[in-house]
């Protein structure tokens, strides 16, 4: 398939401004690295020591984010930021105000790896939050000027929600990912369904850690808004093994049933992305690559991935619907 193949895989909008840039010719895999990277370095605003998990959309000519940076006490919140191309981005020092639907303060204790997600003219926000004990926490704003924090969705123990873009069977769709309060040492993706994203139930199991690649072994969790293309879902997800250097992070993608995506059509057996560069190997914690928001331009096929690395530094990748789809369909492990 060539990069340039136009066959309308992805269900969505045209983004003519997604930065990108093209596979370099020593490059022979799926997914490549942004010859920029790191995009965000060490203390990226006086009062934050890193930022990386984070997601961006596009917005108005340009775009925003939810960030998670933590702080000079390694307390990790959620900050609100800008760009006009995607790659430099202006963080605001304060922290997100969150406030509860009739506008009085609602502040949370610590607020971890954000996704944003657009559903109905609204922008929904999902958090590792606190819960007495890690929880997923959920607000959306308009304007990306008064945020609103929201009912948690989901009791504690749990981590990595993650919205899909509309409803599916008339209800809104959640992926998760029930955790202990430490460093779980376990994890399977699970989704669960709700009328109103207040009540939410209907659980189902998504996928397993495991299968004969080691790199999933440990545990898996959602990563980015899953991008709705006409062979599935398309969902990024975090896998982890477990060495004697502790857990490594990767990066891999499975396609989901658009009618029932706890139905896992396709899975990579191998990972797309694992750290290997330098702010991927080496940092507040090595070995770490974790996605939390895409990008796309329908038209094109062109995807942008936004992963942390290393929990210290934000970083982009690139991939091509078409060549991605195939990619993981010729080495499938369900
Ligand atoms: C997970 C989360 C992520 C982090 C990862 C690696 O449990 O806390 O925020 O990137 O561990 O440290």
């Amino acid at each position: 398939m060539s990069k340039n193949s136009n066959r309308n895989t992805i269900i969505g909008s045209a983004l003519p401004n997604l930065p990108w840039e093209e596979r370099p010719d020593t490059c022979k895999d799926p997914v490549w690295r942004f010859s920029q990277n790191p995009i965000i370095g060490w203390n990226p605003i006086p009062s934050g020591a890193r930022a990386y998990n984070s997601a961006v959309v596009p917005y108005g000519d340009g775009f925003v984010g939810v960030f998670r940076i933590d702080d000079k006490s390694g307390r990790a919140g959620l900050h609100f930021g800008k760009s006009d191309d995607a790659i430099r981005w202006e963080l605001e020092d304060k922290r997100i105000d969150w406030v509860d639907e009739s506008g009085k303060p609602n502040p949370n204790s610590y607020a971890y790896d954000p996704r944003v997600v657009l559903i109905e003219g609204t922008y929904y926000i999902t958090w590792c939050d606190d819960l007495k004990g890690a929880s997923i926490g959920m607000g959306y704003t308009k304007d990306f000027k008064t945020f609103v924090k929201v009912e948690n969705p989901l009791m504690p123990f749990n981590r990595n929600g993650v919205l899909f873009p509309r409803k599916i069977g008339g209800e809104y769709v959640l992926l998760s990912r029930p955790s202990d309060s430490a460093h779980t040492p376990f994890g399977d993706i699970f989704l669960s369904h709700s009328p109103d994203l207040t009540y939410w139930g209907k659980h189902r199991h998504v996928m397993a850690a495991g299968g004969s690649g080691w790199w999933q072994g440990t545990k898996v969790g959602a990563g980015p808004i899953p991008i709705e293309t006409t062979e599935g879902w398309l969902l990024f997800y975090h896998g982890v093994s477990n060495t004697c250097n502790g857990f490594v992070y990767s990066i891999g993608a499975a396609l989901l049933d658009l009618e029932d995506p706890s139905k896992v059509l396709y899975r990579s057996r191998g990972y797309l992305l694992t750290p290997e560069k330098e702010y991927e190997t080496s940092g507040f914690v090595p070995n770490v690559a974790f996605p939390c928001a895409t990008m796309y331009d329908a038209p094109s096929g062109k995807i942008a991935i936004y992963y942390g690395a290393a929990d210290t530094y934000s970083a982009i990748a690139f991939t091509q619907v078409d060549e991605l789809i195939s990619y993981i369909k010729n080495d499938s492990e369900v």
